[in-house]
C-alpha cells in the first residue's frame, strides 16, 4: 500500500510540474511574439494525450478492482440469493445436496470464504450493505447483481439496506452471521430442519391465521418472512424488536402497527390473546 501511495505522490508531483512547465513555456513564447500552434497543440495535448493516459489509467485501474476482491480460492465462491422486499430481506441458500434452504433476517455463511451473493428486489430498489464486508449494492427488481463478500473471522455483521425504500426503510436490517467453516454444514442443516412442533396446540391457529403469507419449512419457499428459523433469530422485524422468546413475538404480534407502522403484517386486533399466545409459543418450539 505504501509503495502505491508513493507511484501515486509522484506521479502528480510529475503532472503537476509538467502543467507548470507548459505555462511557463507559453508565456515565453507569447513575449518573443511566436504564439503556439493551436491546431496542433489542442490535437496533441488536448485530445490525444488524455485518450492515451485515460485508457491506461482504465486498465490500471480495472485489473486493481479486480484484485481487490475476495479470491474464490480451489472450493469457489459459495453462491447465496437475497432478495429486498418492503421491509425486511429474504435468503435462499443451497446445501451440499442442493437443496434450498430459506431465511429471512439472518444471512449464515462460513468465515474464510468467498461468498457471492446474488441480489435482487420484489417491489422497489433496496440496497444490500454490510459496512464491515464490503461496499453497498443496489436491489433492483427484475435484474441480479453479484456482491462478492468474504468475512475473514466468525462473528455477526450487522447488515442495512441503503437505499430509501419507503415508510420503514429504516427498519429493515439483516445480519450476516458468518461461522467457522467447519461448523458451516451443521448451521445451514440446523436452520433447514428447524420446524414448529405440529402436536403443539398453536398449530391449528397458526395454519388458520398465519399459514396464508408465513411458512414454517426452510425447504420451502415463503411469501412472507419464513418463521422457521424465527426462534433462533436475533431479532423481529427487521431490527423492530430483540428477539427474547415468546414475550417478544407476542410484542410483535400485538403492537407491530405502532411499533413499525405500515409493514406487511396484517392486523390481529381479531385474535383474542390466549390464541397470540398459543401462536407465539408454537413458534418457539421450532428449535
Ligand atoms: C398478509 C400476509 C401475512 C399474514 C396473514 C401474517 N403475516 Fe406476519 N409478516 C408478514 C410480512 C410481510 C412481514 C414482514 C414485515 C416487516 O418486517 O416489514 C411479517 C412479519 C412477521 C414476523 C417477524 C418475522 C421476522 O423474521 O422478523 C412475525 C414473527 C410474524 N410476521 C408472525 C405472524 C403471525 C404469528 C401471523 C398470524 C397470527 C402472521 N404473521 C400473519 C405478512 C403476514
Ligand atoms: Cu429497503
Amino acid at each position: 500500500m505504501a509503495a502505491l501511495w508513493w507511484v501515486m505522490f509522484f506521479m502528480a508531483t510529475a503532472i503537476l510540474l509538467g502543467v507548470c512547465a507548459v505555462a511557463l513555456y507559453t508565456l515565453r513564447r507569447e513575449r518573443r511574439g511566436r504564439g503556439l500552434h493551436v491546431g496542433r497543440f489542442v490535437a496533441g495535448w488536448g485530445v490525444a494525450f488524455p485518450v492515451t493516459a485515460l485508457a491506461v489509467l482504465l486498465v490500471i485501474a480495472l485489473r486493481t478492482g479486480e484484485g481487490m476482491l475476495p479470491k474464490p480460492g480451489p472450493e469457489g465462491a459459495l453462491r447465496v440469493a437475497a432478495r429486498g422486499q418492503q421491509w425486511w430481506w429474504s435468503f435462499t441458500q443451497w446445501d451440499a445436496a442442493g437443496n434450498p434452504v430459506h431465511s429471512a433476517g439472518e444471512l449464515h455463511i462460513p468465515a474464510g470464504r468467498a461468498v457471492d451473493v446474488h441480489i435482487t428486489a420484489a417491489d422497489v430498489i433496496h440496497s444490500f450493505w454490510v459496512p464491515r464486508l464490503t461496499g453497498k449494492l443496489d436491489a433492483i427488481p427484475g435484474h441480479e447483481n453479484v456482491l462478492r463478500l468474504r468475512a475473514d473471522t466468525p462473528g455477526i455483521y450487522e447488515g442495512q439496506c441503503a437505499e430509501f425504500c419507503g415508510l420503514q426503510h429504516a427498519q429493515m436490517d439483516f445480519r450476516v452471521i458468518a461461522h467457522p467453516p467447519e461448523a458451516y454444514a451443521a448451521a445451514l442443516a440446523a436452520l433447514a430442519t428447524a420446524r414448529p412442533d405440529p402436536a403443539h396446540p398453536g398449530a391449528a391457529d397458526f395454519a388458520a391465521n398465519c399459514a396464508s403469507c408465513h411458512g414454517t419449512d426452510a425447504r420451502a419457499k415463503s411469501a412472507a418472512p419464513n418463521l422457521a428459523g424465527l426462534a433462533q433469530r436475533g431479532r423481529i422485524g427487521g431490527g423492530t424488536l430483540r428477539n427474547e422468546g415468546q414475550e417478544s413475538v407476542l410484542l410483535w404480534l400485538r403492537r407491530h402497527e405502532t411499533l413499525k407502522p405500515g409493514s406487511r403484517e396484517p392486523s390481529h386486533a381479531a385474535l383474542d390473546d390466549a390464541t397470540l399466545a398459543r401462536i407465539a409459543g408454537y413458534l418457539e418450539t421450532a428449535r
